[in-house]
């Protein structure tokens, strides 16, 4: 296997920025716009980004932003959870087609034979999941706070988990709860193979792997440290090895480095290829995020009664991750 392997981001940095990078950097001045990046989009967008993060830091990031103008490259249902919580700015992403295999496998009618189902049930939903789904959920969670929002509920109630059934599995363990699952699944993260990470931790000596709890059990169980992209970062700053294997979408990659530039990382491989990418998060160009900060397009545009619905669940798992 031909591993992809990071040097210390400090004996490498990034190349001047492209003409692209700059005229993005021009316009969003001009335009008083705020990009917002999740961690697994193209490091050229990272770059020029205000603030790169996971779902959580993401939505906080919106809520809290003066601009009135948004720019957000990542996935469909990430622009739309910016817009339901900041309704009044205008937020534009670079490809309306970036989805997920999460949202696909769990349309809104999924969960409602659910509910239908077991009617006393505290529906928790993954953030990552369509606005239909967030319209029918109780609280919404990310993997950074779903074991500490499950925690929360009292222990008497049924709980719905959707649509990520390998995160609601690993929070069913961390937690001891027992979970009505919905059979979703993120398609990057269910391509890892706990033998390939086995021989990838004997190649580079032993050192930590990690991996995000959308990965099936038996990879989770051949792992250090099972955690969200933001917790990888503090995981990786204060565990004493210099190097990690890390299993989640590559592009993660770029912010470790940039955090922790002192330190190796080395992308696992999956389904026998060295490294595993998003193909909806590198829907993402630098190209098109000039192309929808100067045509204001594609831009979110849902209806004010549906954003209301979707932005209750939304809050309360602000609310409970204070
Ligand atoms: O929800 C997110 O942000 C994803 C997809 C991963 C993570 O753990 O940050």
């Amino acid at each position: 296997m031909d591993y992809t392997v990071y040097p210390p981001y400090k004996d490498d940095p990034r190349p001047p920025f492209s003409e692209t990078q700059k005229r993005i950097l021009e316009l969003k001045r001009e335009r008083g716009a705020l990009i917002l990046a999740h961690n697994y989009v193209d490091p050229q967008i990272q770059d020029v980004a205000d603030f790169v993060g996971d779902s959580l830091g993401l939505s906080r990031a919106a809520k809290s932003a003066k601009a009135e103008l948004i720019a957000f490259a990542g996935v469909d249902f990430m622009a739309e959870t910016a817009k339901i919580l900041n309704p009044d700015a205008r937020v534009v992403l670079p490809d309306a087609s970036a989805g997920c295999s999460l949202e696909e496998l769990c349309p809104a009618a999924k969960l409602a034979a659910a509910k239908k189902k077991y009617p006393d049930a505290v529906v928790v939903s993954y953030i990552n999941c369509g606005v239909g789904v967030k319209e029918l959920s109780d609280i919404i969670c990310t993997s950074g706070n779903a074991l500490d929002i499950v925690r929360q509920i009292p222990s008497g109630r049924e709980i719905i988990f959707c649509p990520d059934m390998n995160l609601g599995s690993w929070v069913e363990e961390e937690s001891g709860r027992k979970l009505i699952l919905l059979d979703g699944f993120c398609r990057e993260h269910v391509s890892y193979d706990a033998d390939e990470l086995r021989a990838a931790k004997e190649a580079f000596g032993g050192a930590p792997l990690i991996c995000h709890p959308e990965c099936p059990k038996p990879v989770r169980d051949v792992c250090d440290c099972v955690c969200s992209t933001e917790k990888m970062i503090s995981y990786c700053r204060q565990a004493p090895s210099d190097k990690f294997i890390i299993a989640t979408v590559a592009e993660m990659i770029h912010r470790l480095r940039k955090e922790l530039p002192d330190k190796i990382f080395i992308a696992a491989p999956a389904a026998g290829a060295p490294a595993r990418h998003c193909r909806d998060m590198l829907k993402n160009t630098p190209e098109k995020l000039l192309d929808c900060l100067e045509n204001l397009s594609p831009e979110i545009d849902l209806p004010p009664e549906t954003m209301d619905r979707a932005r209750r669940p939304i809050e309360r798992m602000l609310q409970m991750s204070k």
